[in-house]
């Protein structure tokens, strides 16, 4: 991300055909290896191997003004530094790997600290929903990306933070083995992010699971990651293994890598550019006629101050970025 200059943001030409075949996800290999066709198969069970698919768009989350990016931009221009620190790394570096079976830690100040299969996750969760949310990157591009999955607020319902715990910290995967940028220094690995309490029980913190209906590619961060739409990308750790009730603010990854350009908030805010580079407008990955085609300008909060604004009345936005 800040060791990047925009050179690299070229895509690859195949990148570039919108809407191509989904790839059949390893969920889906999981769910034929079960022989689930003829089987008599509880809803539940079904729903738990699926990863709780199908979805159902929420409409409150759907925005007639938001156009989708295209599933292939979205699957194929990435920030996931495991597997490569270039936009087109992450979907060829990872197409091997196996993430699952895949164990959720929930911990620390809470009322039910729990290690719990995913799937058995999203069955608690009551399934999955869709949401159409902007995703704005720090290096000033977006998308449109519609998410299937569940609300971080229901999770932190489920795990019941005690009164003294006022943070969520977010740790993901370890697992050198299989990671090849983990065999690197690029980042002190695992990375980890972190948001306040309040923040992740807002209506828009939402834990993917899955995109356009289908189950998160690993490029994505399967098999679940955070999403704060408000907040520029890298708040939205892919591939969650511990998340953790804690009292104090813990540091976040890129926060930890430049402190001077990496704040903990990550609030997406055309006033307060970075220290190299405008935050005031952004490329639209997918949009126009070419790869990256227009320019939009950026909106305070993503666009949506209406329900986040309330999080940071007391917050010096310049300090906190
Ligand atoms: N584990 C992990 N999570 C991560 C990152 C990463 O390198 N590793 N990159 C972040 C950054 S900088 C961005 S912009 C988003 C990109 O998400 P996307 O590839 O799904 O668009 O993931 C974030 N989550
Ligand atoms: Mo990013």
């Amino acid at each position: 991300m800040l060791i990047r200059t925009p050179k690299d943001w070229a895509l690859r030409e195949s990148a570039a055909t919108p809407e191509k075949i989904y790839r059949l996800s390893h969920r889906r290999d999981f769910l034929k290896s079960l022989g689930v066709a003829g089987a008599a198969f509880a809803a539940r069970d079904l729903l738990a191997a699926t990863g709780g698919f199908p979805t159902k768009l929420n409409p409150a989350y759907r925005d007639a003004a938001l156009k989708p990016t295209p599933y292939d931009f979205i699957t194929s221009y990435n920030n996931f530094y495991e597997f490569g620190t270039d936009k087109a790394d992450p979907k060829p570096n990872a197409a091997h790997w196996k993430p699952e079976p895949w164990t959720v830690e929930i911990s620390g100040l809470c009322d039910a600290p729990q290690k719990i299969d995913v799937n058995d996750l999203v069955a608690k969760m009551g399934g999955v929903e869709q949401r159409i949310y902007r995703h704005r990157c720090v290096e000033a591009w977006s998308m449109v990306i519609p998410w299937d999955g569940f609300p971080l607020a229901k999770l932190v319902a489920l795990a019941g933070p005690k009164s003294e715990a006022k943070f969520v910290k977010f740790t993901t995967v370890l697992d050198p083995k299989n990671i090849p940028g983990q065999r690197e220094g690029t980042l002190d690995w695992p990375y980890v992010e972190g948001l306040r309490l309040d923040e992740a029980m807002n209506e828009l913190a939402f834990i993917a699971t899955g995109i356009y209906g289908q189950p998160i590619p690993n490029q994505n961060g399967a098999p679940l990651r955070l999403v704060t739409p408000w907040k520029y990308g890298f708040k939205g750790a892919k591939s969650i293994a511990k998340i953790e009730f804690v009292a104090k603010q813990p540091r976040n990854t890129w926060n930890i890598m430049a402190p001077d350009e990496y704040g903990f908030y990550a609030n997406v805010n055309p006033r307060v550019d970075h220290p190299r580079w405008s935050q005031a407008s952004e490329r639209v990955i997918g949009g126009g006629s070419g790869v990256f085609g227009s320019r939009q300008r950026t909106l305070l909060f993503n666009g949506y101050e209406k329900q986040v604004a309330a999080l940071y009345q007391s917050l010096n936005l310049e300090k906190n970025y």
